[in-house]
């Protein structure tokens, strides 16, 4: 679950964002932390380092051009629980996360304080959390939310970094982001009989000064992210398609998270009221496994002016795009897209 960020800085705010007064939203946001220029300082610095870089799997340099290919780094989760290297290089770096479990998963990176560890989370953000869900549980969410007063300081300085996005049971999910160097945790929090998958799924990532050498990826549509909606401007294609995820602004919303963007299958038996509702952790029926569609990924939450990229295989048909948020349909964070 998310240790934090600045939605716990706001954390008096959060019983009257629930309540439904969205406003105070971006006094949250570390716009200082925020890689702006992110896009731009990967591209520059990747004189081939990756003969060097051998901590993680990578896909190989494309021979004919010379030109450096991403770098891959592949996370397996076979029941609740995370198997990844535990260093990788900062720079751009494509997630390939494989759903190998019977449930819906996600892979999110979060960057954390100085000399704050997964172990951390665990003993000092993850209660907070159970608590919190076992109070709403019992219908009363006024007392569970009043737990977040319980969050430890440290977790209001993590800056979430996005990641893959929920991804249902057998598949995988593709995610490009840019990252600085760091001591990250990777957390799954979706939630099987209202436990958090966080009782294994929250782990240490190390992300070293080494450059990964990849270069920003190439995108074939993009999705614009404001606090207004979610947009999707070019054409979807079917076959394998790289969207970019563009956080062109950011805002603090009722389930104390910022906006991302997930991708799941629909058809005309799917109720999208019900996938809406399930977005939001705060119900208790919401995040809770099985998801009501099927995944095939998405970027994870990430600062203002932000940039993923997400790499999906589209058979024709209908598909959902929409954010992890209270009540997306309202914000215009739900959007469907016919693939043809
Ligand atoms: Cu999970």
């Amino acid at each position: 679950m998310r240790s934090s960020v600045s939605r716990w800085a706001v954390l008096a705010l959060a019983l009257g964002v629930i309540a439904g007064c969205a406003d105070a939203a971006d006094e949250g946001m570390p716009e200082e932390e925020a890689p702006d220029a992110a896009d731009e300082q990967a591209v520059e610095e990747a004189p081939g380092t990756e003969e060097e870089t051998a901590t993680a799997e990578e896909l190989g340099t494309e021979e004919e051009t010379g030109e450096p290919g991403p770098y891959v780094v592949d996370i397996v989760s076979e029941g609740h629980d995370f198997q990844l290297p535990e260093e990788i290089p900062s720079g751009w770096v494509t997630f390939r996360y494989h759903n190998d479990s019977h449930e819906t998963h996600f892979a999110l990176l979060g960057d954390l304080a100085e000399g704050i560890t997964a172990q951390d989370s665990r003993e000092e953000v993850v209660p907070v959390f159970q608590e919190a869900m076992d109070l709403i549980n019992d219908g009363d969410p006024e007392a569970g939310f009043a737990q977040f007063e319980e969050m430890p300081e440290w977790s209001e300085e993590t800056v979430y970094i996005g990641g893959p996005g929920f991804v249902a049971p057998g598949g995988m999910a593709e995610t490009t982001v840019y990252l600085e160097p760091g001591n990250y945790q990777v957390e799954c929090y979706v939630k099987t009989d209202g436990v958090w998958h966080t009782d294994g799924m929250l782990v240490d990532l190390t992300v070293t000064e080494e450059e990964s050498g990849a270069p920003e990826p190439d995108a074939d549509f993009e999705v614009i992210l404001t606090n207004e909606g979610l947009g999707i401007e070019g054409d979807v294609q079917s076959g394998e398609q790289t969207f970019a995820v563009e956080f062109a602004e950011q805002m603090l919303h009722g389930n104390a998270l910022w906006h991302d963007v997930h991708v799941a299958r629909i058809d005309g038996d799917s109720d999208l009221d019900e996938l809406a509702a399930w977005m939001n952790w705060a119900n208790p029926e919401g995040l809770e496994d099985p998801a009501p569609a099927e995944f095939i990924g998405g970027a994870q939450m990430m600062p203002e002016g932000s940039t993923a990229y997400v790499t999906v295989d589209l058979e024709p048909g209908e598909y959902a795009f929409i954010a992890e948020v209270d009540d997306p349909q309202d914000k215009g964070m739900l959007e469907t897209v016919t693939v043809p």
